[in-house]
């Protein structure tokens, strides 16, 4: 209860209290005038007291003797006390209502207080969050300077740039000029170039047609699309290819190798390589040799070791070390390493052939290391007035038959053209051989590392029926035995 309600009770406990006051004396003072006015004495008989606030329900106490008829209560008065009862009731239930009011009034006090701190709480929210957007909003200025100076910036560097541009673009013109009149002299040359080159066209047959063999067994290699030539293209291996002069005879012919040490047999010379293995001399090495119609013993290599031995190796690729690209001569008296790459020659091979019959095995290794056999039933060479023409018997073998499109056609190197093509084979297949017009074979061709090779012409050491024309096998060896 607060202090204003407290207020409002003590003021309504003085007006009750007033009102008993006041209630007794104008009651006691009008009867004592009526009295008074009537001339008669007071009379002192008894006094009605009576308590305001209480009904009277049991008998009034009168006191005889004591009080005078003035003093004495009549139904009236008690009817005016009523009434003011009554009244000061209806000014009681109006103070009430009033402290109602009041109450009421207290309690929106509180609530419009509670409204206030909220109202306050909240004003302090937005004061924090318009802090807040003030400080967020400086830093946002600060972003855009920073981005402001980026701009400057960019902008200078492209002003830069453009300069720059600029200056480029009057070099390109500058260029251009040069190109166009470099292109009206390149157009000048070429036109000349096509005159000249016209006219060698004219002259010169184009290269010969290449292999169209697409062999069954095709060797089982990753391709390798390499160039690589013989290592020792560079020693008397001619640049052009059109080079009409060959190189001359090399210095490793067989007569001027020197034996080496381990597989040479110093015994002999025999006449064939199964003559050596008949004489006990059963491993493969190098072995003299001397045909019956030779003037000079040769060496050679013996294969005691293959197919009941008694071979004699008249040619051997294995490594590229030896460059087959040569003359009449050097094809005639043999070139090479007799215990590496080597051109028996063919004048010895011919002097072999007149001793007997022979057959001819060509053994052929891929890259991966497979080997397959061509053997030929018989095999001779004509004498070198025939062009050392190669007369070959029927075939058996796993290679294919590639060497068949050869029989019966002279020996062609460079600078000797006995071929049935209107130009050189040699010069195009890059060796000397029977060749045709040109042919299946190519034993004699370039040593390309790994197989599969690029080139103009098909130049390969290549057997078209196995791996066709663009295929360059690893090794070859052709050796001859007499029929049994
Ligand atoms: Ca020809």
């Amino acid at each position: 209860m607060g202090p204003r309600a407290w207020c409002l009770f003590v003021l309504l406990g003085l007006s009750v209290w007033g009102s008993s006051e006041g209630l007794r004396s104008p009651i006691l003072t009008r009867r004592r005038r009526y009295l008074e006015d009537k001339g008669e004495p007071p009379k002192k008989c008894s006094y009605t007291f009576l308590v305001p606030e209480q009904k009277i329900t049991g008998p009034i106490c009168t006191s005889r003797g004591l009080h005078t008829d003035k003093d004495r209560v009549t139904r009236l008065d008690v009817a005016a006390v009523r009434d003011l009862l009554s009244k000061q009731r209806r000014e009681m239930d109006t103070l009430k209502l009033v402290v109602n009011i009041d109450g009421n009034m207290v309690n929106e006090m509180k609530l419009l207080r509670k409204e206030s701190r909220n109202m306050n709480s909240r004003v302090t929210q937005l004061y924090m969050q318009l802090l807040h957007e003030i400080i967020r909003k400086r830093d946002n200025s600060l972003e855009l300077a920073q981005l402001e100076g980026r701009i400057l910036n960019a902008t200078a560097e492209s002003l830069r740039l453009a300069a720059r541009y600029r200056d480029l673009e009057v070099r390109y013109a500058a260029l251009s000029a040069v190109v166009n009149s470099q292109s009206v002299l390149v157009g000048a040359l070429e036109e000349r170039c096509l005159q000249v080159y016209g006219r060698r066209q004219e002259q010169s047959p184009q290269g010969p047609p290449l292999v169209q063999v697409v062999p069954e067994n095709i060797p089982v290699s990753i391709p390798r699309f390499t160039n690589e030539i013989q290592r020792d293209h560079g020693r008397a291996f001619p640049r052009d290819r059109g080079s009409q002069a060959g190189p001359a005879p090399t210095g490793s012919t067989l007569e001027l190798q020197k034996a080496p040490q381990g597989n040479f047999s110093a015994e002999g010379p025999f006449r064939d390589c199964l003559q050596a293995q008949e004489a006990g001399h059963g491993t493969s090495g190098m072995y003299l040799l001397k045909p019956g119609e030779a003037e000079r013993p040769m060496q050679v290599w013996c294969e005691q070791g293959l197919d009941n031995g008694g071979w004699t190796v008249i040619q051997s690729r294995r490594d590229g070390s030896v460059n087959f690209f040569r003359n009449w001569d050097a094809y005639k008296n043999g070139f090479g390493n007799i215990d590496g790459e080597y051109w028996l020659g063919l004048l010895g091979i011919y002097n072999l052939g007149k001793q007997g019959d022979y057959r001819l095995l060509v053994e052929l290794e891929d890259w991966v290391g497979k080997k397959v056999y061509a053997d030929y039933s018989s095999f001779h060479l004509e004498h070198e007035n025939e062009g050392y023409r190669l007369r070959l018997g029927t075939y058996q073998g796993n290679a294919g038959d590639s060497l068949s499109s050869h029989n019966g056609k002279q020996f062609t190197t460079l600078d000797r053209d006995k071929d049935a093509f209107s130009g050189n084979c040699a010069h195009f297949l890059k060796g000397g051989w029977w060749y045709n017009s040109c042919g299946q074979a190519n034993l004699n061709g370039v040593w390309y590392t790994g197989g599969v090779y690029r080139s103009k012409f098909q130049d390969g050491i290549f057997w078209a029926d196995y791996g066709g024309g663009f295929y360059s096998m690893k090794g070859v060896r052709m050796m001859i035995r007499p029929i049994d």
